[in-house]
């Protein structure tokens, strides 16, 4: 299938930026690989596009309430966990509603280009309301990208009817090829009518799941799968389930990283189950990312999220605050367009401009060094457009770049609210700084857009530099800057054991 060559041909390229392709999705540059077709499809896709998710927004409507299965991550009392976070509630809309709250939210955000319904059960475990809300969007609303994330139970019977509405991106929450595994995550599916345990119900959902990304990818929508890190469960399994969907065409791999807390009721919260660690992540997504896209900058959204990934504006867009709004989505789309083109035209010319200095700069690195030092890993603070643009105060989360002889990659984020910052459950006060250097762990440096003398002092004894001077840079080329520097001060030389202790 054409999608599955792609995959192929994308497998441990090198980028003008040094990226390696394999290992971190899409970035602007790997999509000028692509047929015209897949581009159109990708390039304003915040998901499935590294770069398009500093510039485009996505939103996602609550209209799925029921779900078919059952996960050991999920309470019920909360959203669908397989693409939003635990513990969260979304108010349920109807298909009217949701469409009303779109075009509210595209006529007010132009930056959003794509609508996802991802719960708060599972999509296609309630087809009407989700194809009706399809139904209309496609209708009232051409401009924007549909998208739908599910578990993959229903999915085969409902493939037809997703073409049908001119949904180009679909996601299947993929955790396991066998059946013994997928045992220990899913103690039960709903299934004609049964309920369905153990085995038996995890070797249907796998059937279903496999039949339903080959249908998709035989008609040429692209095919995101997500799977839940599980440590001690499925980590080792994950490089087999990515081998078999790259295989079968599916276009990116997205691993993403159990959120138990016991305060959300869900079986392994409950039963003390461990999230994995930054580093873990990392590891398994570098691992699979010899055979396979991986997307790395996935935040776990709501399934009523609003806005660039990483924020949310929801409360913007309450149904009482829709209602009093007048939209004229005619006049909406003509704005829209221009500002795409706009973005389109400012992400071509960076993209270009990126290659030429990317090269020139891992080449001038490459020459000074003949390789020999160890990569870095640095933290960036910004606010979206692929800049250095925010406070180090006002980071909610940080972006992980390394940057080595081959250039710069991004290795994913982490967010300042995911460590204690001193909350009641914490057991010890600590300050929201304390909390920004455990998110840090493991960066040696941290360029923002400006810093207090306080927090600079800490990072300093805490062994990660701050950096304001690379102020309003585009991110890559200022790390690349960082890491010239670094070698050049004697930072890294002497660093050959620490290299060799490493590899
Ligand atoms: Fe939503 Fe998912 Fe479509 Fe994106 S989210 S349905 S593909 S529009 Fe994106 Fe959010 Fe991660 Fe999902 S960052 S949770 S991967
Ligand atoms: Fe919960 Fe989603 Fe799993 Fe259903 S598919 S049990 S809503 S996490």
């Amino acid at each position: 299938m054409e999608l599955s060559v792609l995959g192929q041909n994308n497998g441990g390229q090198q980028s003008a930026g040094g990226c390696a392709s394999s290992s971190c999705g899409s970035t602007n540059d790997q999509l000028s690989h692509l047929p015209d077709n897949i581009r159109e499809k990708v390039h304003n896709h915040p998901c499935y596009s590294e770069e398009a998710h500093h510039y485009f927004a996505r939103m996602h409507v609550a209209v799925a309430p029921a779900c078919n299965i059952q996960c050991h991550y999920c309470n019920r009392k909360y959203d669908c966990a397989n693409e939003s976070r635990p513990g969260v509630v979304s108010e349920v809309l109807t298909p009217e509603q949701a469409v009303k709250k779109v075009k509210a939210v595209a006529a007010t955000i132009p930056q959003m280009t794509v609508l996802g319904i991802a719960g708060p059960g599972d999509p296609l475990a309630n087809p009407q309301r989700t194809l009706e809300t399809f139904r209309m969007l496609s209708e009232q609303a051409p401009d924007i990208k549909l998208c739908v994330s599910t578990n993959g139970l229903a999915l085969p019977e409902c493939v037809d009817e997703l073409a049908k509405h001119n949904i180009d991106h679909v996601t299947i929450t993929i955790n396991c090829v066998d059946p013994e595994v997928g045992a220990k995550i899913y103690p039960w599916i709903y299934w004609n009518n049964k309920r369905i345990r153990g085995v038996k119900a995890a070797k249907i959902l796998i059937e279903q799941q496999q039949k339903g990304l080959e249908m998709l990818v035989a008609r040429g929508i692209l095919v995101k799968v997500n799977s839940v890190l599980i440590p001690g469960v499925n980590d080792e399994h994950l490089k087999e389930v990515s081998k078999i969907v790259k295989a079968k065409g599916a276009f990116l791999h997205n691993v993403m990283p159990l959120i138990a807390e016991p305060e959300h009721g869900t079986f392994y919260g409950v039963m003390g189950q461990r999230s994995p660690e930054p580093e873990e992540l990392q590891d398994l997504q570098d691992a699979c990312a010899g055979d396979m896209n991986m997307m790395r900058h996935c935040r776990q959204c709501r399934a009523d999220a609003v806005g660039m990934l990483g924020e949310d504006r929801g409360d913007e867009f309450t149904l009482d605050k829709i209602e009093s709004m007048e939209i004229d989505y005619e006049a909406a789309m003509v704005k829209r367009a221009a500002i795409h083109a706009a973005i389109k035209e400012e992400l071509d010319e960076k993209s270009a401009k990126k290659a030429r200095l990317a090269g020139l700069s891992v080449a001038s690195v490459q020459n000074s060094t003949s390789g020999r030092y160890r990569p870095v890993l640095m933290a960036v603070a910004t606010s979206g457009g692929g800049l250095i643009n925010q406070h180090f105060g006002h980071a909610s989360e940080f972006l992980v770049y390394e940057a080595s002889t081959s250039g710069v990659r991004f290795i994913g984020h982490r967010r300042v609210d995911q460590y204690c910052v001193g909350n009641d459950t914490c057991g010890e006060k600590e300050s929201a700084l304390a909390g920004s250097l455990r998110a840090l762990k493991g960066c040696e440096a941290v360029l923002c857009s400006k810093i207090g003398f306080e927090p600079w002092s800490d990072l300093e004894a805490a062994g990660i530099q701050p950096n304001g001077e690379h102020a309003m840079e585009p991110i890559e080329e200022a790390v690349m800057a960082v890491y010239r520097e670094m070698i050049e001060s004697g930072r890294l030389e002497n660093d050959g054991a620490l290299l060799q202790a490493k590899a």
